[in-house]
C-alpha cells in the first residue's frame, strides 16, 4: 500500500512539474548580415524570456528562394521593398495587426508613404533601413586620379585591367540597375534601349569584374584582396569604422535607393512574440541603437531626432536633397524583370 502511494505521489509531481516546465518560444528572424545590434536581440531575449535565432541571407532572391523551398518556418524576414511586393502577392505575409504596434506611430509619415508604394496601405511591411548603393576602396590600392571622376566609370578603369580586384554585388537589380543610371536611364527603365546602352557597358566593367558576390566583399577590400567593390552604404561604413585605409562614395551620376522591411511570414508559429519584437525595434530608443549600430539610414523619425549629428549629418548615410534627386527607389517589376535578370546571368556567365 505504501509504495503504491509513494508511486502515486511520484507520478502527480512528475506531471505537475511538466505543467508548470514552460517551454522556451525561439523566434526566427531571417536577416540580411550585420543588419542588427546584437545587443538589442539579448536585450529582447531577456525581457520575453525567449530565444531569437537569426539565420542570414545576402540576396533577396535567396531569400525569396529559401522562403518558397523550405520547409522552415520563419517569422520575420527582411525584404527590400520589391521583395515585399512579391511575398504579398504570393500570399506570403500576414496582415499587420496596427494594435499590436504601438510604437508604429515612430515611423517618419513621409517614408511610410514612399512605403506604400510597394505595400500599399502599409499593410504587411515595417520599414526598417533605407540606402543607397555605392562604390567602397582600398585607399593603399586606388590612387587618388583614377577617383577623381567619382563615377560609376571607374568600374571600368585601366587601372584595374587584368588584376583581378574589382566586385560587384550579386544582386541583378543593383548590377544593371548602376549600369541604367551611368548610362543616363531610370533604375526601372527595362526597355529594350535601355538594357541593350547597359549590356555595353557591363561589358566593358565585366572585363575588370572578379566576381559577383555581396558578402565577402566586406572583409576582402578591408584586408587588401579587393580593391573596388560595388557596396550598399552602411555595410560599407561599418568595415571603415574598422578600418582606416577604406573609402567610400557614392556616384556623381545617382544611385539606387531601397527601403528593407520587417514583415511577418502566415506561416509563422510565434506571431505575438513576432509582434512583440517589431514593437521593440520601433521603439525610440531602440531604433537609435540599431541605426548608431548599422549605419544605415533609419525611417523611425523620433529615432532620427536622438541620433547624433555625427550620423544625420553624414551624407553617405542621409545625402543631401539635390543628390537623392538623382536617385530612384527599386520597384517592383512583375514580368519585366524577365529580361532584367537574363542581362545579369548572360554577364555573370561569361
Ligand atoms: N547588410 C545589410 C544589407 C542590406 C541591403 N539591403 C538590400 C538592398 C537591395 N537592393
Amino acid at each position: 500500500m505504501k509504495r503504491v502511494l509513494i508511486a502515486i505521489l511520484l507520478l502527480a509531481a512528475l506531471l505537475l512539474g511538466g505543467a508548470c516546465q514552460k517551454k522556451v518560444r525561439t523566434l526566427y528572424v531571417f536577416n540580411w548580415s550585420d543588419y542588427m545590434d546584437p545587443e538589442l536581440v539579448q536585450e529582447f531575449e531577456r525581457l520575453h524570456n525567449c530565444r531569437v535565432r537569426i539565420p542570414t541571407y545576402d540576396s533577396n532572391e535567396n531569400m525569396f528562394a529559401k522562403i518558397e523551398s523550405t520547409r522552415q518556418s520563419f517569422d520575420i524576414a527582411v525584404p527590400s521593398g520589391d521583395h515585399v511586393t512579391l511575398l504579398a502577392q504570393k500570399g506570403y505575409l500576414e496582415p499587420l495587426d496596427k494594435q499590436k504596434l504601438g510604437n508604429w506611430i515612430n515611423l517618419d509619415a513621409k517614408l511610410l508613404e514612399k512605403a506604400a508604394r510597394f505595400d500599399p496601405g502599409n499593410q504587411y511591411a515595417v520599414p526598417y533601413f533605407w540606402g543607397l548603393t555605392g562604390l567602397l576602396y582600398n585607399k593603399k590600392q586606388v590612387p587618388a586620379e583614377v577617383l577623381a571622376t567619382q563615377s560609376w566609370s571607374i568600374l571600368g578603369h585601366s587601372h584595374f585591367s587584368g588584376k583581378q580586384k574589382v566586385t560587384m554585388l550579386e544582386d541583378a537589380r543593383e548590377v544593371v540597375g548602376a549600369a541604367l543610371v551611368h548610362r543616363g536611364y531610370g533604375v526601372n527603365d527595362t526597355s529594350p534601349g535601355a538594357l541593350a546602352a547597359a549590356s555595353e557597358i557591363l561589358a566593358i566593367w565585366d572585363k575588370n569584374i572578379t566576381q559577383y558576390d555581396s558578402e565577402s566583399y566586406k572583409n576582402e577590400v578591408a584586408d587588401g584582396t579587393t580593391w573596388l567593390a560595388q557596396a550598399y552604404n552602411g555595410d560599407a561604413l561599418q568595415q571603415m569604422e574598422l578600418k582606416e585605409d577604406l573609402g567610400f562614395f557614392l556616384p556623381v551620376e545617382g544611385t539606387s535607393l531601397w527601403m528593407d522591411s520587417m514583415v511577418i511570414l502566415k506561416s509563422s508559429q510565434n506571431k505575438e512574440l513576432a509582434y512583440e519584437f517589431l514593437n521593440f525595434l520601433l521603439d525610440a530608443e531602440n531604433a537609435r541603437k540599431n541605426a548608431d549600430y548599422v549605419m544605415y539610414a533609419t525611417p523611425n523619425a523620433e529615432a532620427y531626432k536622438m541620433q547624433d549629428p555625427a550620423f544625420t549629418g553624414n551624407p553617405l548615410i542621409y545625402p543631401p536633397a539635390d543628390y537623392l534627386d538623382k536617385c530612384q527607389m527599386i520597384e517592383f517589376l512583375g514580368d519585366r524583370i524577365k529580361p532584367l535578370n537574363d542581362l545579369f546571368e548572360q554577364i555573370r556567365m561569361n
